[in-house]
């Protein structure tokens, strides 16, 4: 068994690989490269497969890395492959589906906010994106949410209103990166991804985020006992990190 094929790697995608929703640095792209000769590589996001490409410079994204996970594993890329597709209505029912769209519809069209624009909720194949800014703004409109809701709390109410009103239909409400809630049945979260990669047999299986504590999108794999959890800042401690582990 060579070494890249004993140990493997699993990286978030915003505030681990790229800045949030911001393009790989051709720098990564270099030190991604040399780190795959020593382990096996994979990324696991919980943005759909367009906008992970879209950050990785393209759907050749497949070729760089052996596993691409998006939507936290919902839909599995193994060696460019598609090797699995979850469906989050057919799971949930169109019933419930309706009942969370409506709520969350209602609760944001109470909201005043520096800005609102377009697209407030985005319809996944294994996750629903909930935005109280609207998907549709501009980078900027997107920092200036993400400073107003650091200050106001704004998705952490928003959250707490949806588990209240939803404890009983078994789902997750997570804040993985600015200006958005995922939501998804319970265990559909990055942990999901980790059955697809159990079966290759790895002595051990690493994995870098930013998003680490609880009600993080990263939290429960981080914490998972089959894995090795590493808590990064931004990219650059995520290429300090990896050294650190590969001895490089
Ligand atoms: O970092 C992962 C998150 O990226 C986006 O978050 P936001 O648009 O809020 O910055 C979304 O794609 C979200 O689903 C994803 O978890």
């Amino acid at each position: 068994m060579s070494a890249r094929s004993k140990i493997l790697l699993l990286f978030d995608v915003d505030g681990t690989l790229t800045l949030p929703r911001k393009l790989v640095t051709a720098q990564m792209e270099m030190f991604m490269e040399k780190t795959r000769k020593l382990a096996t590589i994979g990324i696991v996001g919980g943005s759909d497969i367009g906008k992970i490409a879209e950050q990785m410079k393209g759907m050749n994204v497949m070729e760089k890395y052996d596993y691409v996970f998006s939507e936290n594993g919902l839909v599995a890329h193994k060696d460019g492959v598609l090797i699995h597709q979850q469906n989050i209505a057919k799971h949930i029912g169109e019933e419930k589906i309706q009942k969370l769209i409506n709520f969350s519809l209602r609760y944001m069209s109470g909201l005043e906010l520096p800005v609102k624009r377009g697209t407030f909720i985005e319809f996944r194949s294994g996750l629903i994106n909930l935005c109280p800014v609207g998907r549709s703004c501009s980078q900027e409109e997107r920092d200036q949410f993400a400073l107003y809701d650091a200050e106001h709390g704004v998705r952490d109410k928003f959250r707490e209103a949806l588990v209240q009103e939803f404890s009983n239909l078994g789902l997750r409400f997570v804040i993985g990166g600015q200006i958005s809630i995922d939501v998804f049945p319970a265990g559909w979260d990055k942990r999901y991804c980790l059955q697809f990669v159990e079966q290759d047999g790895y002595e051990k299986i690493h994995f870098f985020g930013d998003k680490t504590s609880p009600g993080g999108n990263d939290f429960e794999i981080f914490s998972d006992p089959r894995i090795v959890g590493h808590t990064v800042t931004d990219p650059e401690d995520t290429m300090r990190q990896v050294a650190e582990v590969l001895n490089m």
